[in-house]
């Protein structure tokens, strides 16, 4: 891909700017005298901090998920989750997010339009319905009973992008790290109870209606108590396949490490596409088992997580990836 065009779906953020991230060496054992941790899909570190400052008060891993998740939400330069999300062909933004705790209690909202914080509207389905999923106008109608605030969520900088890719309109899923940051995290907090969040305004330019993986418990996030946690980021159709995050805990549950399961994953969305097509699909998968192991792993080689503890705060550390 050319650098036009990588600026071009990653406005605001300069080449530059990525090329100097500082990745840094995740230490052999991250959590050497236990006590709570938390992982987001790339460099998220002011959502690290957010879920940090829950998660070093005793908090609650699905407290510490919210705060984090929310933080992207609210941030117009991200251009790839809630406000200043890039919209979908029609130029409207709509939102996926779910959330999910270590009981299997869950909540999820898709294609939302008018509202950022579909993290808390997620939470708040889990919490307040007898249902897990909302989508379109009936989660746009619980939303604003329950006081959310309306607004628009496109903002100049992401109608300016859209409008640049109107003169062509090309639709490909794009397997580029400029577009896209969606935030999946995944908290473990001090009494031992994992959590996790996964929110995304999807692809940019998407046809309307479209729902990736972020917002479907077991593809773009799945929390079990007993074994661990999954999320993911990139083409969601992938993660929707092969039940991306849910195979990632069962295979955890057998005895795999998050390691292990991570590469399986990934090598089964290799194998479904053959690896000439699998090359131009940006998938990656974040796990952590229920003692605090981590595991990551992507197809190729652009995708970082961002990772704190109590001995490495809010560090960015690159994945490892099938193709180099
Ligand atoms: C989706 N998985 O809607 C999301 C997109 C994504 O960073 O991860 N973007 O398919």
């Amino acid at each position: 891909m050319n650098s036009s065009r990588r600026k071009f779906l990653f406005a605001g953020t300069s080449l530059a700017a990525l090329a100097a991230l500082p990745f840094a060496k995740l230490s052999a054992n991250p959590r050497p005298a236990g006590g709570p941790i938390v992982i987001s899909t790339w460099p998220n570190v002011e959502a690290n901090k957010a879920a940090w400052a829950v998660l070093s008060n005793n908090g609650r891993a699905l407290d510490a998920v919210e705060a984090g998740a929310r933080i992207p939400e609210a941030n117009p330069k991200e251009n790839s989750v809630g406000y200043g999300g890039l919209p979908d062909r029609d130029g409207k933004v709509t939102l996926d997010a779910c959330i999910m705790d270590e009981n299997g209690n869950c909540g999820s909202v898709a294609f939302v339009q008018g509202y950022t914080h579909v993290i808390s509207l997620a939470r708040l389905v889990m919490e307040k319905t007898p249902h897990v999923m909302l989508v379109g106008k009936g989660a746009e109608m619980f939303a604003q009973k329950n006081g959310f605030k309306k607004e628009n969520l496109l903002t100049k900088d992401s109608e300016k992008t859209y409008k640049e890719w109107l003169k062509k309109s090309e639709y490909k899923p794009d397997t580029s790290v400029f577009n896209h940051d969606t935030i999946g995290m995944l908290a473990l907090d001090s009494k031992g109870a994992l959590s996790g969040a996964c929110t995304t305004s999807g692809m940019a330019f998407k046809m309307h209606g479209r729902v990736g993986d972020s917002p479907i418990i077991g593809a773009g996030l799945f929390v079990d108590g007993e074994v661990g946690a999954a999320t993911a980021t990139g083409v969601g159709e992938e993660m929707i396949r092969i039940a991306g995050s849910h195979t990632i805990v069962e295979l955890m549950r057998n005895g795999r490490t998050p390691q292990e399961a991570c590469e399986e994953a990934i090598k089964r969305v290799i194998r479904k596409n053959g690896e000439a097509k699998a090359k131009e699909l940006s998938v990656a998968f974040l796990a952590i088992s229920k003692d605090g192991e981590l595991g990551a792993y992507s197809t190729v080689n652009e995708f970082s997580y961002t990772i704190s503890t109590p001995d490495q705060q809010h560090i960015v550390v690159k994945s490892k990836s099938f193709f180099s």
